[in-house]
């Protein structure tokens, strides 16, 4: 196979010169193509079988030890100009990237095969989806492409049919973390990515396309592309409100999109759209839609079991693809948390013992197709999305940020976004567990200046008035002895339901200067055994921290300097002066 599109072909050709590969494989995505991948990892011990009576067509790659997470410091953003870039991202001069680049990719590829990959981002029928091209020499992220994007034959003649594609080009090179880069050129629609294997680094479509580039090409077009899950909760009346919601990198999304109401609450039911990645539109009437442009989880494993996550404990018996879990001797895949069986080898391969850490790698992953999860929406496939009915932004804070408030205007809830911070997890390398800013819960994946985003966000009041409202949830405030005060998973639709009714104007709430805040029994907790002062704490704030909150958000705010939009300026000053 190859392609009409002569510029697609042209690429390839410069990029096979520079590389070498043996051979060059275009991919058509079809299920025979899966399987016979999947053969070529077993016989190559890149991917081994797990049990196939428990678990029918699920495989298990280990990574290398050193590569498990996303690198941020080694991931940049070259746009032509450093301030477009902004201090939120690393940046480096094209033309130096490039050459940097070119020198890891001389030859990187010989002896393997090149894999061309064309992928669409969001049902094929979307005007709103967006195609890619990844040239990659990993056969693992050729099978993680096919599930996590519409990939093959269909992109490939949505892109001969003329539409724009981001080139994106991926090496595993040595797996050295010396010579490791994930470079971004938003002004060509361009990614370079060497010396990783893992998600976010190599499977080029997600993050790196459908977020960093993504989010350049949407403030220069009018949209947004967001690091939020989209779920549909429907009321035992049988009506469906839409929530968006970003929280930073394994706190949440995926848990939240798949929620399982609890008994009390049965006739409530929640439907899943996307965990990960939403692209917003406004439509013509002026009303804010959402796709996912993903097609597949890829989820933290550990902490999932058949109490917290229903839906993906299920989901994952079958045709899934684990990476960096351990295994059971009886060869089922095994983690922290998984709460039946024991493990007897560790992520790293060898046999399991308490003293060398965790069976599962705290960011082992799984890869399957959405369609597995019960609980996926019908209109997920749908080319003109969801209408988002409310924004939900949130984080892990042990102190300060109540259960749930609610934005008292579009600009107030861009400064609710803005000042989101949280503590720091396994999904990225480095220390976990410090508090960080993480506007919008993009800090990694905003693919230009935040001072120039804010103002693309603030922009939208202009545009129409039919916004949704904006919110923010905390599922992790915790006590003196580290446990959580509120019980979490199922038990949050509680706080969407409340969040709903905020919409719908059916229920009134406490005025504070950050917001409004539930009225201790609009949310009912009778059956929860929550401690009457654990739940007032919980729906309250602490002045005194909120001073010292709002005086360290202002000082990051005016690290963007003259870019800062003033709206947003003036917004916290006003809430500033109403705490002192
Ligand atoms: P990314 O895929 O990295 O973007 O993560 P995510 O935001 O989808 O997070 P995910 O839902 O996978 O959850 C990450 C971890 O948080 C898992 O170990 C969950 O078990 C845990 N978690 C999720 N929801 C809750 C909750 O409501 N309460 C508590 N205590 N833990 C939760
Ligand atoms: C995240 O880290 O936010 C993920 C996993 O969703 S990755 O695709 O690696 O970014
Ligand atoms: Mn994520």
């Amino acid at each position: 196979m190859t392609t009409k599109n002569q510029a697609l072909a042209a690429w390839v050709h410069e990029v096979a010169a520079l590389t070498r590969p043996q051979n060059i494989v275009w991919c058509d995505g079809s299920d025979d193509e899966y399987d016979r991948m999947v053969n070529l990892m077993l016989e190559e011990g890149t991917l081994s079988p797990l049990n196939s009576q428990t678990h029918p067509n699920c495989y298990l790659h280990l990574s290398d030890p050193q590569d498990v997470a996303r690198v941020e410091h080694l991931t940049f953003i070259c746009s032509e100009n450093a301030e477009e870039a902004g201090d939120n991202n690393n940046w480096l001069a094209p033309e130096q990237a490039k050459e940097k680049m070119a020198g890891l990719y001389d030859g990187c590829m010989q002896g393997r095969t090149m894999y061309v990959v064309p992928y669409c981002m969001g049902p094929i029928a979307s005007p709103y989806s967006r195609c890619g091209v990844e040239l990659t020499d990993s056969p693992y992220v050729v099978i993680n492409m096919k599930l996590m994007t519409r990939m093959g034959s269909a992109a490939l003649e949505r892109i001969e049919r003329g539409d724009s594609f981001v080139k994106g080009l991926h090496s595993v090179g040595e797996l050295d973390p010396e010579r490791r880069f994930i470079m971004h050129f938003p002004e060509e629609l361009s990614i370079m990515s060497y010396g990783s294997g893992y998600g976010g680094n190599a499977l080029l479509g997600k993050k790196c396309h459908a977020l960093r580039i993504a989010s350049w090409q949407a403030r220069q077009e009018g949209w947004l592309a967001e690091h939020m899950l989209i779920l549909g909760l429907e009321s035992p009346t049988g009506e469906t409100h839409y929530i968006a919601a970003a929280f930073p990198s394994a706190c949440g999304k995926t848990n939240l999109a798949m929620l399982i109401p609890p008994e009390k609450y049965k006739d409530w039911k929640i439907w899943t759209l996307g965990d990960d990645i939403a692209w917003l539109h406004l439509d013509d009437e002026g009303q804010l839609r959402a796709i996912n442009p993903e097609a597949c989880y890829f989820g933290v494993v550990p902490g999932t079991n058949a109490k917290t996550n229903r839906n993906a404990y299920d989901m994952i018996q079958q045709n899934t693809i684990f990476t960096n879990v351990g295994k059971t001797d009886d060869n089922q895949p095994w983690w922290e948390d998984k709460k039946v069986g024991e493990p007897s080898v560790d992520w790293k391969g060898n046999p399991y013992s308490v003293e060398s850490g965790p069976a599962a790698h705290p960011n082992s992953r799984f890869t399957v197709s959405a369609t597995e999860n019960k609980a996926y929406s019908s209109l997920a496939e749908a080319p003109e999305g969801v209408p988002i009915s409310a924004i939900v932004f949130g984080g892990r804070r042990k102190e300060l940020a109540p259960l749930v408030y609610e934005a008292k205007s579009w600009e107030h809830g861009v400064l609710i976004g803005a000042g989101v911070a949280s503590e720091t997890t396994a999904a990225a390398t480095g220390e976990v567990g410090v508090v960080r800013r993480d506007p919008m819960a993009m800090k990694p994946f905003c693919g230009y200046n935040f001072a120039d985003y804010w103002s693309h966000w603030l922009s939208f009041a202009e545009r129409t008035d039919k916004l949704p409202k904006i919110f923010h949830v905390n599922w992790f405030r915790q006590n003196d002895e580290g446990e959580f005060l509120w019980p979490g998973f199922g038990e949050n639709l509680r706080v969407l339901q409340w969040i709903i009714q905020r919409c719908d104007g059916e229920v009134s709430a406490n005025e504070t200067a950050i917001g409004y805040l539930p009225n201790e029994d609009s949310i009912d907790v009778s059956d929860l055994n929550i401690d009457p002062a654990v739940w007032r704490s919980l729906v309250s704030i602490n002045d005194d921290q909120w001073r010292q909150e709002m005086s360290e958000f202002g000082d990051y705010l005016n690290s963007f300097g003259g870019k800062l939009p003033k709206k947003l300026r003036d917004k916290h000053q006003e809430i500033s002066s109403a705490l002192a």
